[in-house]
């Protein structure tokens, strides 16, 4: 039986075969995918600006954590890319990956040392912060099937001061220019407006909000299934237990 370790890394370089989730590659670029999950929209969005055509395969949240997928990603996460037999998982290493190998230029993710340091930065301030707070949240409570937990609610409430005082002074996420790490954090402030918090309290993020959607060739058809998949999930959470805010 191979380790984990070795296991994930064979999965970089080979398709394994399944059943369930086929690896037979109709189109080149293949995204397993759920529309509920933000990171899965934020590579869809990323794919649309860059001009590469995906072949999305629908993958059911329950059926990460099965044999057939563990072959696919060891991590039990979507999204994952499949590129001509190249498994990547991690939403913003595929944008990455997809806008350098792709991109007509390096406009959404400059090969200047500086400029995507920032963009770089923005990538963990989202994973590790800002979506984070937003998922312990949403795992605690609707996915858990808890009480609304008001210290945990609060956690989102830090990054995004943070996040809108960065935006006071820079046009978007990374500077002057609409790049790749608008896209990630479109996709988690796209979920963290559809829980319920009130961003018109936080003007530049709303207004940046504004500013990047029409930045995405067909936003809202990318995402509007998705975020009202959410906002059912925690209209029925909500009813459930009806927080006091
Ligand atoms: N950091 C990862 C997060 C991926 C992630 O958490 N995906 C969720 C859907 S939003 C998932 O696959 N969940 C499977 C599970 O909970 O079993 C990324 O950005 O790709």
């Amino acid at each position: 039986m191979l380790s984990l370790t070795k296991q994930f890394l064979r999965s970089q370089i080979q398709v394994p075969p399944s059943a369930a989730f086929s690896t037979e590659v109709k189109r080149h670029i293949t995204l397993y995918q759920h529309p509920i999950s933000p990171p899965c929209r934020a590579v869809i969005m990323a794919a649309k600006l860059i001009g590469v055509d995906l072949e999305l395969k629908h993958v059911q949240i329950k059926d990460c954590k099965t044999q057939e997928f563990l072959k696919i990603n060891p991590l039990k996460r979507i999204p994952v890319l499949n590129d001509g037999g190249f498994l990547l998982s991690e939403s913003r290493a595929i944008l990455t990956y997809l806008s350098d190998k792709y991109g007509k230029d390096d406009s959404l993710y400059p090969r200047d040392l500086q400029a995507r340091a920032i963009i770089d930065q923005m990538f963990y301030f989202d994973m590790g912060t800002l979506y984070q707070a937003m998922v312990d949240y949403w795992n605690y409570c609707v996915l858990k099937d808890n009480p609304h937990d008001e210290q945990r609610y609060r956690r989102v409430f830090g990054p995004l001061n943070l996040f809108n005082e960065t935006l006071g002074v820079s046009k978007f996420a990374a500077g002057p220019k609409f790049t790749l790490a608008d896209v990630s954090l479109l996709a988690s402030v796209s979920a963290i407006d559809a829980i319920g918090v009130d961003l018109t309290k936080y003007p530049n993020i709303h207004s940046w909000s504004d500013r990047s959607q029409k930045m995405v060739p067909n936003y809202e058809e990318i995402n509007s299934k998705g975020v009202e998949q959410i906002k059912e999930k925690f209209r029925v959470w909500e009813d459930k237990f009806r927080p006091k805010k």
